[in-house]
C-alpha cells in the first residue's frame, strides 16, 4: 500500500510511541496548551485517532501564564507490566516528571518528579531496572545524554546521573530513546536543532550504561541536505516494531512553503518512516536516509486505507479531545452544547500570555474554509488564526459605543493593527469566513448567499520563522471584554 506523510497533521510534534497487543499509542508535546500531551491510537501506524490527553488536571501541570512555547515539552510513552507511563518536562518550571495509568482511556496519576535536569526525558525498562534519561551536559559542559536509575514506584533516584553519550557533534543533542533489540542496547537521539539542520543519530552498546559506539553513517535520517524539498526538520524520532516484526520510526518534521525563503506555519507534525536492520545489527532509515511525502510499502497490508477527516464541526468533534485552551481555562466562562458554544469575555485579550476566553483546534492543512456564526452582546468575539500573543490574525465582531462593527486585526510582532473595519449598525451577529491557502488567508463576511471580501494576510507572518517557538497555527474562537457574552454556532472547518 502507499501512505502519505505526515500521518498526523498539524501542530503535533515530538511523537513517542509504544505498542500494547494490537494497538499502537502515541503522544506529542503541547507546550502552553491545555489539556496537555495529546494521546492517539492506531492499528496500522498510518491512521491515528486521538483518544484523550495525559495531563487533564491543574494538579498535574502548572501552566499559569507560562510563556508561549513554554510548558510541556517532548514526552515519552512506555508500557511495562500492564501500566502505561508518560514522562515529560515542564520547561517553564524546569521539572521532569512522569504520570502513569492502568487505563489509557481514563485518568492519569498525579506527577512523580525526577531529580534530573534537562529536557526530552525517556524511560527504559530493562528486566528489573528502570533507567531515566534526558538531554543535558557532561562535567565539562559538553552536550550529553544523561542517565540514572530510578525506583519507578516512587521516582527516587537510585544512582547518580551520569553522561552516557555525547552524540556525533551536532548542536542541541536531545530526544534520547533507548531500546534493547536482540543483544544490543540502542541509544537514539536528535541533533542539529528542531529546524532545517535537524537529524536522527544513534549508537549502540552491549550495556545500557555504555560505552556506546556511534552508527558509522550517522545521521541515519535527515532532510537537511534536501534544500527546497517540502519536508524539512526531520528528527526527534521513536522506534516501534509492528505486528509483523518490521521496524518503523515515528518522528517530527514540518512542511515548508516559500521555496527560496522557506517557512512553515502549521507547526511540526508527525511523520512515519520505515526502518531496516542489516545483518550487522545497524539500521538504516527511509529513502536513502531521508523521509518523503509518500512511501510505497508492502510492509503494511494492502487492505489498509489511509483515511483523513476533512471536515470539523462542533457536532462531529469532542470538546475534551479535539479542542484546546490557552493555558488553564477559567471554566466558568465556557458553556458547551453539542452544537454551540457560549464564551464569557474577560479583560484578558489574545495579546497577553495568559488565559483569555479562547478555545481552538489545530490547523491541520494549508487549504481550508473556516466559517462560524457569532452573536455578541458587548466587547469583541471572533475567529483567530493564532500562533502566539504577538502573532495572530483576528476576524471579529466588536461592539463600540452605539453599534457593532466587523474588524480584521493583524498582529505581527510590534505591528498591531486593525486593518479593516465596517459598521453593521445594530446587528449583533455575523457569519465570518476565512479561506486558507498555502501563502494567504482571505477574510470574508457572509451575507445571505453573498461572500463579501473583507481582507487578506500572508501566512508567512504567522510562521515559526517569524514568530519563533515550537507550536503551529491554532484556529481559535475567542471573546474578550469584561461582561461580554458571545455565542458561536455553525462552526465548520473544511480542508480542501
Ligand atoms: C523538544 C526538543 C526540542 O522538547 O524542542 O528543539 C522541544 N528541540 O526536542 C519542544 O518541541
Amino acid at each position: 500500500m502507499r501512505y502519505n506523510n505526515p500521518v498526523i497533521k498539524g501542530f503535533y510534534p515530538d511523537p513517542s510511541v509504544c505498542k500494547v497487543d494490537d494497538t499502537y499509542y502515541l503522544v506529542c508535546s503541547s507546550m502552553q496548551y491545555f489539556p496537555g500531551v495529546p494521546i492517539f491510537e492506531s492499528k496500522d501506524l498510518v491512521n491515528w485517532n486521538q483518544i484523550g490527553h495525559c495531563l487533564t488536571r491543574k494538579s498535574q501541570i502548572m501552566l499559569d501564564r507560562v510563556n508561549s512555547s513554554g510548558g510541556v515539552f517532548a514526552p515519552t510513552i512506555r508500557h511495562n507490566n500492564g501500566r502505561f507511563y508518560m514522562t515529560t518536562t515542564n520547561d517553564t518550571t524546569h521539572q521532569n516528571f512522569y504520570v502513569w495509568t492502568d487505563d489509557i482511556y481514563g485518568e492519569w496519576s498525579e506527577p512523580v518528579y525526577i531529580d534530573q535536569d534537562g529536557i526530552d526525558p525517556d524511560l527504559f525498562f530493562d528486566n528489573n531496572n528502570v533507567y531515566f534519561m534526558s538531554n543535558g551536559s557532561d562535567e565539562h559542559g559538553i552536550g550529553a545524554i544523561n542517565q540514572c536509575k530510578i525506583d519507578i514506584e516512587t521516582g527516587e533516584k537510585l544512582t547518580a546521573s551520569q553522561s552516557i553519550w555525547r552524540g556525533t557533534g551536532g548542536r542541541f543533542l536531545e530526544s534520547p530513546h533507548m531500546y534493547k533489540i536482540n543483544d544490543w542496547y540502542y541509544l537514539m537521539a536528535a541533533e542539529g536543532g528542531t529546524e532545517f539542520g535537524h537529524m536522527v543519530t544513534y549508537a549502540r552498546s552491549k550495556s545500557p550504561n555504555g560505552p556506546f559506539e556511534a552508527y558509522p553513517l550517522n545521521p541515519v535520517l535527515t532532510n537537511r541536505n534536501l534544500g527546497g524539498y517540502e519536508i524539512q526538520a526531520v528528527g526527534h524520532g521513536d522506534l516501534i516494531q509492528d505486528h509483523d516484526g518490521n521496524w518503523w520510526l515515528l518522528h517530527l518534521g514540518f512542511r515548508q512553503i516559500g521555496k527560496w525563503i522557506p517557512y512553515h506555519h502549521l507547526g511540526r507534525e508527525t511523520f512515519l518512516t520505515p526502518i531496516t536492520f542489516g545483518e550487522d545489527g545497524w539500521f538504516t532509515a527511509g529513502h536513502e536516509g531521508t523521509t518523503i511525502t509518500s512511501f510505497e510499502t508492502d510492509r503494511i497490508p494492502g487492505r489498509v486505507v489511509q483515511e483523513e477527516k476533512k471536515c470539523y464541526t462542533f457536532e462531529n468533534t469532542n470538546w475534551d479531545i479535539d479542542w484546546c485552551y490557552l493555558r488553564l481555562p477559567h471554566s466558568e466562562n465556557y458553556l458547551f452544547k453539542s452544537d454551540s458554544l457560549k464564551l464569557m469575555g474577560t479583560e484578558v485579550t489574545l495579546d497577553q500570555a495568559d488565559s483569555p476566553s479562547f478555545i481552538g483546534i489545530r490547523q491541520k492543512d494549508f487549504k481550508a474554509r473556516i466559517s462560524c456564526d457569532i452573536t455578541l452582546s458587548d466587547g469583541e468575539a471572533g475567529i483567530t488564526l493564532y500562533m502566539d500573543e504577538n502573532h495572530h490574525y483576528d476576524l471579529a465582531i466588536r461592539k463600540n459605543e452605539d453599534n457593532y462593527e466587523i474588524i480584521e486585526r493583524l498582529n505581527i510582532g510590534d505591528i498591531k493593527s486593525v486593518e479593516k473595519m465596517v459598521s453593521i449598525n445594530n446587528d449583533d451577529h455575523a457569519t465570518l469566513v476565512i479561506e486558507a491557502e498555502h501563502e494567504l488567508y482571505r477574510f470574508y463576511i457572509q451575507e445571505g448567499s453573498n461572500l463579501i471580501p473583507f481582507g487578506k494576510a500572508q501566512t508567512k507572518y504567522l510562521s515559526s520563522e517569524v514568530a519563533g517557538g515550537f507550536t503551529g497555527v491554532i484556529i481559535g474562537l475567542y471573546a474578550c471584554g469584561t461582561g461580554s457574552i458571545a455565542e458561536f454556532s455553525n462552526f465548520r472547518c473544511e480542508y480542501l
